[in-house]
Parts: C-alpha cells; structure tokens; sequence
C-alpha cells in the first residue's frame, strides 16, 4: 500500500517568528482534525529545522528540507549535508525541485548522487520531475519526464526504489496560479507508474507514492487527489497559510 503524503514547500518564505506561528497552528489542527491515514510533511528553511522538529507532536507530521548537498562532507561553503539533516531529526528531503535546476543548475546526472547520499543517510527522497510549457506544447514532454527518473533514479535497486517518494510538478503550474486539470495530473502519474514498472515491476510501482506539485490549494485539491494515481501533493504557496494546507491534508486522508 502506498502512503498518502501532502508536503509543504515553504521555499525562502518565513522569518523565524512567522514560521514557528505556522507550524504551532499546522501542528494544533492537523492533531485535531485530521483522522485518516496521512502524513503532512513541513518544509521550512533549512534554518529553522532543528527548532521546529520538537513543536511537531502526533503521528501524523513530518519535517522535511529543500535540499541537500551531493556529497558527505568537506568544503563546501554554505552547504548542507544529509548527515546534517538526519542529526537533527529530518525525514524528507525534496531533491530536483524545478526552482533549483533553474536557478541552481542542478542537473539528472547530480540530482542522481543527491538520491544516493539522502537514501544512505535513512532520509526520504521526495524527487520532483515535470516539464516546461514550451515542451508540453511542442515536444515529448512524457518522454522528458521519464528521463528525469530515467536518468536520477533507475540506477536504485527495488529496495531503494521503495523509499523513494516521486512528485510530478509540471515547470508552467508553479508559481504562475496554472495548475494542471486533474485529468492532466492523472495522465502523466498513470504514465510515471507505468515506467517504473517497466524497469521495477507492478509491485514496485503500484506501490510508489507520486505526488502532484503546481498550484495546488485548498479549492483544487480534492478533485486533483480524487485521481487513481496521484497520492498527495507537493505544496507551494498554500502551504504558507495554516488553514489552507490543512485543508489540503483533510482532502487527502
Ligand atoms: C508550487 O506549488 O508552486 C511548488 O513549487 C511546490 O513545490
């Protein structure tokens, strides 16, 4: 069985103050009303980890990072390790987010050593892939998803496979209030689900959670997570509104 995960990308948003609000009140109304089967995952600044991991109480919240570095350890000015992240209680780190292959150059072939070094320290990938608008107009975009696994995740055994979490987060839907119909959303995870079996088999991908990222909010949520293979969603600027994640984690339990 696949787990349902809604996470919360805060990206560079939130002073120390402000976040410590939102997640005293993500944390207060996630214990009280949320019942179903899913786990809320928060993704503040990589600052603020350590603070925040103890206001997170219950069964149902998880921290998670932006980002990690590729390598161990060493002079790496400014850099984060996964090492780091898991000594102070991260479980998720979201790896490939578009925001970081665009501004930050990240590339398949590193994004590929960033999945190795998360999973050898016990954290969970949680690996963006989607494409831009251009491509969705003009070219393979299916086939340009699929690389992005290709190319970052098909050297994993089936065992790691298992603690990899996929979010689908076509590049047009973020940050521009576009999302993708939920028909559209489907079409690409079915598509997703079906090159993992190609290479893991049907257990495998039956069992890997793909989540939905771009614009995602409280109004489109539900019908979005209503489809057979998208299980959550990667949120952006919802997730800097308590009452609107929540929402979002209500109509995914
Ligand atoms: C968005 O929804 O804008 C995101 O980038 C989520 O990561």
């Amino acid at each position: 069985m696949r787990k349902k995960i809604v996470a919360g990308n805060w990206k560079m948003n939130k002073t120390a103050d402000e976040g410590l609000a939102l997640v005293s009140e993500v944390t207060n109304m996630i214990n009280a009303e949320v019942t179903g089967d899913v786990t809320a995952v928060l993704c503040p600044p990589a600052l603020y980890l350590t603070t925040y991991k103890s206001y997170l109480t219950g069964d149902k919240l998880a921290l998670g990072a932006q980002n990690c570095h590729e390598k161990a350890s060493g002079a790496y000015t400014g850099e984060i390790s996964a090492a780091m992240l898991k000594s102070v209680g991260v479980q998720y780190v979201i790896l490939g987010h578009s925001e970081r292959r665009q501004y930050f150059d990240e590339t398949n072939a590193q994004l590929a050593e960033k999945v190795n070094i998360a999973l050898e320290n016990g954290l969970t990938p949680i690996f963006c892939c989607g494409e831009s608008q251009d491509l969705r107009e003009n070219g393979d975009y299916v086939g340009f998803v699929k690389n992005q696994l290709t190319e970052s995740l098909f050297h994993l055994s089936a065992e790691q496979m298992a603690n990899i979490v996929i979010a689908y987060e076509p590049i047009w839907a973020i940050g521009t209030g576009l999302t993708a119909s939920a028909g559209q959303a489907q079409d690409m995870h079915y598509e997703l689900r079906q090159h993992l079996a190609s290479k893991y088999g049907d257990e495998v991908a039956q069992d890997t959670s793909i989540l939905y990222g771009g614009s995602c909010n409280a109004q489109n949520a539900e019908e979005i997570f209503a489809q057979p293979d998208v299980d959550g969603g990667l949120i952006g600027g919802a997730s800097l509104k308590s009452r609107d994640f929540v929402t979002i984690v209500k109509a995914r339990q």
